[in-house]
């Protein structure tokens, strides 16, 4: 271990010597974080009794895990609050970050009480380079019996340490308390990013602020706000009043609310990288300024037009020109190094069959769509180079000679890493990192921003549901030969990114679409590569949404008022309902939702959430009991009880409401495998209901099966409203076991 540097003292350390109960022999007994295989049952929250989070050890709910962490020792009353003391003089973002810890450690563990507080010493050198990738992001934080120390090399530091720390905290019987504990720790990747789509669906600032908040807490530093798409131009810009004004009437951002998100971010240690997306998803462009559009615009009211198609004319000067003056506009605006000019799925024929561009194409040798796009794109990232920003793309921007330095986003499948990489462009990875495909947390989790073969349409799924259009395929699917990056190609992995694209996220939805798998993922890009142990991640989710929802972000009221919304008054069934459903996966819910639009977007899939905390905790217990936990018999019993008692309920509550009412048949699949379930614990004789069970769970599997890729959720018919059944291994585990 290194050695922590000495803290550097000012005239604004009014403190005594901080008294260091730990002796230098414990300090140095730093382990590199055992990641645990055991399967804890400390759900926050948890509906069996004697259950509870507070049996957790905090460390254990550090999350994202750190690079080492000490071997705890015991813990430190907090009761008396937590008072920072400046070893360096602080500016006034680290006061504001100081001030912000502490409304949020109150969130957490009550207000402050009787006695002495409990003294935190910060540090932290300057860093001239705080906000960009290069900024020193390191801290080394140690927690004693009757103070503790955070040393950071900059400002990220010292927001990251008082994030850990916040995950040290935990209330017991007799106060609060602080783990005792020593940590160093860095983020693997500089670049942790998450983006918003806020054109497809408008998210207000304080929606925005909220999760900037969360981000803060899971050390997250990018926002990447994809501002401008098909659906609407959600900036205001002064240049081109149009644009908002034409798209976004009353859903835009204000030039004011915007700096106000930059700097909201900037404290909190975020970069803000805006992203304009041209020359394709620029229908709403096309709609404020038509002249610069390639082909005419779509009536509007056309059923199942697809928004992301319109794209820009290239050809015509005017383009160009807009491009320069709208960039140059937005960049005053961002202050961020980076911006992300789109430049993904540009529709062919938008070109090809408008015969000035198709003539242009000739006469300029320029044998195809792409041919004519690098050329354009070559030509954007030197406007942004000329006005002091570098340029950023998705992945199709990679296929065309553009200047190396342009930062290269795969998102079709991971082997774009690998051929971006070679050929020198840094990049930002979003291929399996997609949310907006509702996977759950473990999926995305298991995807190393290193890994050219992680994520893709695999050949077996190729095989199953061979596509119609393969040439549009190709691109996404997996390359099982591509070969993994050399030291070089690493070295220009800046980091990775979760995406959210919204059209099926509407402003009450977003926390619960976002968290906790955002958080799932920003272990992914902080932590050590080998930190992958999913039951111990499936173990801290939970502990980390009950800390995001202390602190501000609202996912379960707004889900409350979603339930409340489509059953007024009636709502309980349909809560346990959804609490034990998980929505359909890779897009199969935009296919469902087409003819319906936004509807939706109310109905029960609205609020089943990807990751079902209630099903994840049924079938783990599930599965100890067959191994022989016969002591499991009766929460389980309890459990499936309440979910077998539920159909009846929520068939009284759907009458009269038809999105409830589509769904009767998944409520009677979880009645029905609940009593299958209960069948077992009680001893039941007999093959029939097993018969019946085994067929269930067959169609159920199907269900699974219907939408486990791209392909399959294009052709394969999906399950009534988009619900899959989230019980369904506990069950399996269950009828296994038989009857004990
Ligand atoms: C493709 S991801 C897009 C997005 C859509 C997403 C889902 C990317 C670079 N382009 O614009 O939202 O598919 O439909």
């Amino acid at each position: 271990m290194r050695a922590l540097p000495r803290p550097i003292r000012t005239e604004i350390h009014t403190q005594g010597q901080l008294q260091m109960t730990q002796t230098a022999s414990q300090r140095g007994r730093i382990v590199r974080r055992r990641v645990r295989g055991a399967v804890g049952l400390l759900l926050a929250g948890s509906v069996l009794a004697g259950i509870s989070a507070s049996t957790a050890r905090a460390e254990e709910s550090l999350l994202p895990v750190p690079q080492s962490v000490s071997v705890p020792n015991g813990v430190a009353p907090i009761g008396g609050g937590v008072q920072i003391v400046w070893d360096t003089r602080p500016s006034p973002l680290l006061q504001r970050a100081a001030a912000r810890f502490a409304t949020r450690l109150a969130a957490i563990a009550g207000p402050a009480g009787q006695g002495d507080p409990y003294v935190l010493h910060v540090s932290a050198g300057p860093d001239r380079a705080y906000l960009s990738v290069d900024e020193k992001e390191r801290y080394a934080l140690t927690t004693a019996a009757k103070g503790a120390r955070l040393e950071a090399d900059g400002p990220a530091g010292v927001i990251h340490g008082l994030a850990t720390l916040l995950q040290l905290v935990r209330t017991t019987p007799d106060g609060a308390v602080v783990e005792r504990i020593h940590i160093e720790d860095a983020p693997r990747f500089a670049w942790r990013g998450l983006l918003l789509d806020v054109s497809r669906h408008f998210d207000t600032v304080e929606t925005v602020e909220r999760q900037l908040d969360a981000m803060e807490l899971v050390k997250l530093n990018v926002l990447h706000w994809h501002l401008s798409d098909g659906t609407a131009f959600r900036v205001e810009s002064r240049t081109y009043p149009q644009l908002q004004a034409m798209t976004a009437p009353d859903q835009y951002y204000t030039q004011a609310q915007v700096r106000e998100v930059v700097a909201y971010a900037a404290d909190r240690g975020i970069r803000v990288v805006p992203e304009f997306d041209v020359p394709g998803h620029a229908l709403a462009i096309a709609r404020a300024y038509p002249e610069l559009a390639a082909q005419p615009l779509p009536d509007m009211s056309t059923k199942g037009l697809n928004l992301n198609n319109a794209a820009l004319d290239p050809t015509n000067p005017q383009t160009l020109r807009f491009v320069r003056v709208l960039y140059g506009e937005m960049g005053r605006l961002f202050p961020d190094r980076y911006i992300h000019a789109g430049g993904d799925e540009v529709v062919s024929s938008q070109w090809t069959k408008n015969p000035a561009i198709a003539a242009y194409m000739k006469a300029h040798g320029y044998e195809t769509a792409e041919a004519l796009q690098a050329a354009f794109t070559g030509q954007v990232a030197a406007m942004i180079a000329a006005q002091g920003h570098v340029m950023m793309g998705w992945d199709e921007v990679s296929e065309a000679p553009i200047p190396k330095n342009v930062v290269v986003e795969p998102w079709r499948a991971s082997k774009w890493t690998g051929s971006a990489t070679r050929a020198g462009h840094p990049v930002v990875v979003s291929a399996g990192y997609y949310l907006d495909l509702l996977r759950p947390a473990a999926t995305h989790y298991a995807v190393d921003p290193f890994d050219t073969r992680a994520d893709g349409i695999t050949p077996e799924q190729l095989a199953k549901f061979p596509p119609k259009h393969p040439e549009f395929s190709v691109p996404f699917e997996l390359d099982v030969n591509a070969p993994p990056l050399d030291d070089a190609q690493k070295k220009l992995v800046l980091g990775a990114e979760g995406t959210l694209w919204a059209e099926m996220v509407s402003e009450p939805m977003l926390a619960s679409r976002l968290w906790p798998r955002m958080a799932a993922l920003a272990e992914r890009f902080w932590s050590a590569q080998d930190v992958r142990d999913v039951p111990d991640l499936e173990r801290r989710l939970p502990v980390v949404m009950t800390e995001l929802e202390a602190t501000g972000l609202q996912a379960t009221q707004h889900r409350h008022a979603m339930l409340e919304a489509m059953a007024p008054g009636r709502s309980e069934p349909l809560a346990v309902l959804t609490d034990v459903t998980v929505p359909v996966r890779n897009y199969a819910l935009n296919h469902l939702a087409a003819p319906t639009g936004e509807a939706m977007l109310s109905a029960p899939v609205a609020v089943a959430e990807p990751d079902s905390f209630v099903a994840t905790q049924f079938n783990a217990m599930a599965e100890r009991y067959a191994q022989g936990e016969t002591a499991l018999a009766g929460p389980l019993r309890q459990m499936l009880q309440r979910w077998a008692d539920n159909d009846a309920a929520f068939v009284t509550s759907a009458k009269g409401a038809p999105a409830l009412e589509a769904v009767v048949p998944v409520s009677h699949a979880v009645g029905q495998l609940s009593r299958a379930g209960l069948n077992v614990l009680n001893g039941r004789s007999g093959s029939a209901w097993r018969m019946d069970a085994a067929r269930l769970l067959q169609d159920q599997d199907a269900a699974f099966e219907n939408s486990a890729s791209m392909l399959a959720s294009a052709h394969a018919p999906q399950p009534p409203g988009g619900l899959l059944i989230a019980i369904l291994p506990g069950i399996k585990a269950l009828l296994a076991a038989g009857g004990r």
